[in-house]
């Protein structure tokens, strides 16, 4: 097949982190500077809910290293960086009324500052640790009516602060996680087990990410001239073979997994497939919410990191829409090789497959704002050790190759890269055992070093970016 050409010049790569997983660096220093309790905070303080014991006040330190996490970024040869601001840290009660810490704001200006002097694009999502006492007065995420407000006011604390510089802006990530994994299994904070809740507190969030994302839309992008959507978590669903229902059981996994927010986004409704499974569990649109949430997303955010084969055997699993989730074939065979997590194979073709599935369906520019890979036991191994990390080099290159191809064979609009993760980091629930790093963290020092995944990421996107920006001014 000829290639005519390769990534746009305007490429965004570089790594992604999420603030409750990197901030940290102890708890003095997380008192000190003034960051308001999550719920993360209370979760960690459960017994047991953490493996390790792993409390979020105290993980990678990039607080205080930010500097030098920026600057090896720049080394690397990365053009942008996909981080979170932190609600409590800006806010820390959360609410509409409640006082700003200045402290806050003073980090997340250095940090954008920084990045711009280091030629990095700075890439912001404004969601994930949500305040304890915004759970603590209204439920958080359960109280659609009170939490908009609130969501909406911090989202334009943000855009009026940090703005002028941040042109590039995420509401949400992965609010699948935030609905099923804290609100239905009780893996992640609030820890709730129910089968009512994770279908509120999607809705909630939905309609929450649709107001702030117009007011910036509406209010902030005329003068400021950024773009502004959502990220979603959602992983190729390959049928099992090519018998009718289990072409359909897939579909109707897409549409658990993705369809849930991006259908009523892009598409202006649910999934029917949930509606005919949830019944009145699952909530309705307004008119007004079908009106505020249409043309919310500038473009389609995607996480991804694997692929299963689905079989329409009935699971008890209704998240996933009571499908059967497996890596094996008719033959016998396995999609692709494990890590060390059991959810996650390496399974490079799926990549092309989700991007012109979500391309095709949902019509949109799409930004790739997480990919990465886990190795078992990296943790224990001496850092020289550590840094050879063939099996995430392997895993990148399939990926990176399977990428090139949606770009460059089948001319999808992708605009970005972002490798999970920048730094070995704070796996919630599972603590700091499983490692996603490009780059090593010492859990005791602090100390950073970079792994061959890091190098090989960033020479990849060089190579094949068309010419590389000079001035990262946003646009
Ligand atoms: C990402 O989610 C997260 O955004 C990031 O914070 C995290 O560090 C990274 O994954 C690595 O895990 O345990 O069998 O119930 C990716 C989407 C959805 C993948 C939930 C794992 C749990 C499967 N994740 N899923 S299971």
């Amino acid at each position: 097949m000829t290639v005519t050409s390769g990534f746009p010049g305007d490429f965004l790569y570089g790594f992604a982190t999420a603030a409750a997983q990197i901030e940290g660096g102890g708890e003095e220093a997380e008192k000190a500077s003034g960051r308001g309790r999550s719920i993360w905070d209370t979760f960690c303080e459960k017994p047991g809910a953490i493996v390790d014991g792993t409390h979020v006040n105290r993980t990678c330190n990039h607080l205080a290293l930010y500097k030098e996490d920026i600057a090896l970024m720049r080394s690397l040869g990365a053009n942008a960086y996909r981080f979170s601001i932190s609600w409590p840290r800006l806010i820390p009660l959360g609410g509409r009324e409640d006082p700003i810490n200045q402290k806050g704001v003073v980090f997340y200006n250095d940090l954008i500052d920084e990045c711009l002097k280091n030629g990095l694009t700075p890439f912001a999502c404004i969601s994930w640790d949500l305040p304890q006492a915004l759970f603590d007065r209204y439920g958080g995420w359960l109280d659609q009516d009170s939490i908009v407000p609130d969501f909406t006011r911090y989202a334009r604390f943000c855009y009026e602060t940090f703005g002028d510089r941040v042109k590039h802006w995420l509401t949400f990530n992965e609010p699948w996680c935030v609905a099923v994994l804290g609100h239905g299994q009780g893996a992640f904070a609030p820890g709730h087990k129910s089968n009512i809740e994770p279908w509120i507190v999607a809705h909630s969030v939905l309609i929450a990410h649709a107001h702030a994302a117009k007011l910036y839309i509406n209010h902030f992008k005329p003068t400021q001239g950024g773009s502004i959507g959502i990220t979603l978590n959602g992983d190729w669903a390959e049928p099992f073979d090519d018998t009718p229902e289990n072409i359909k059981a897939a579909q109707r996994k897409m549409d658990f997994a993705v369809g849930w927010f991006a259908d009523p986004i892009y598409l202006g409704r649910y999934p029917q497939s949930m509606i005919d499974i949830l019944g009145d569990r699952l909530p309705k649109f307004t008119v007004e919410e079908l009106a505020v949430l249409k043309d919310s997303s500038e473009f389609y955010g995607c996480n991804t990191y694997t692929t299963n084969t689905i079989k329409a055997t009935r699971s008890d699993d209704e998240f996933a829409g009571f499908t059967t989730m497996a890596f094996d074939r008719p033959d016998g065979s396995v999609i692709g090789p494990r890590s060390a997590l059991g959810w996650l194979r390496d399974v490079p073709w799926g990549l092309r497959k989700l991007l012109n599935y979500l391309a095709a369906r949902y019509q949109k520019p799409i930004y790739m704002t997480e990919n990465g890979w886990c190795i078992g036991g990296e943790g224990s191994l001496r850092v020289q050790d550590a840094t050879d990390d063939d099996g995430r080099v392997q895993f990148y290159q399939g990926y990176t190759q399977s990428l090139k191809e949606a770009v460059e064979i089948d001319r999808l609009d992708i605009r970005s890269y972002f490798g999970w993760s920048f730094i070995d980091n704070f796996e919630w629930a599972s603590g700091l055992g499983p490692r996603f790093g490009s780059v090593h963290c010492n859990y005791e020092t602090f100390e950073r070093t970079p792994k061959d995944s890091a190098y090989f990421l960033m020479d990849f996107f060089k190579k094949n970016v068309a010419r590389s920006k000079g001035i990262a001014n946003g646009h």
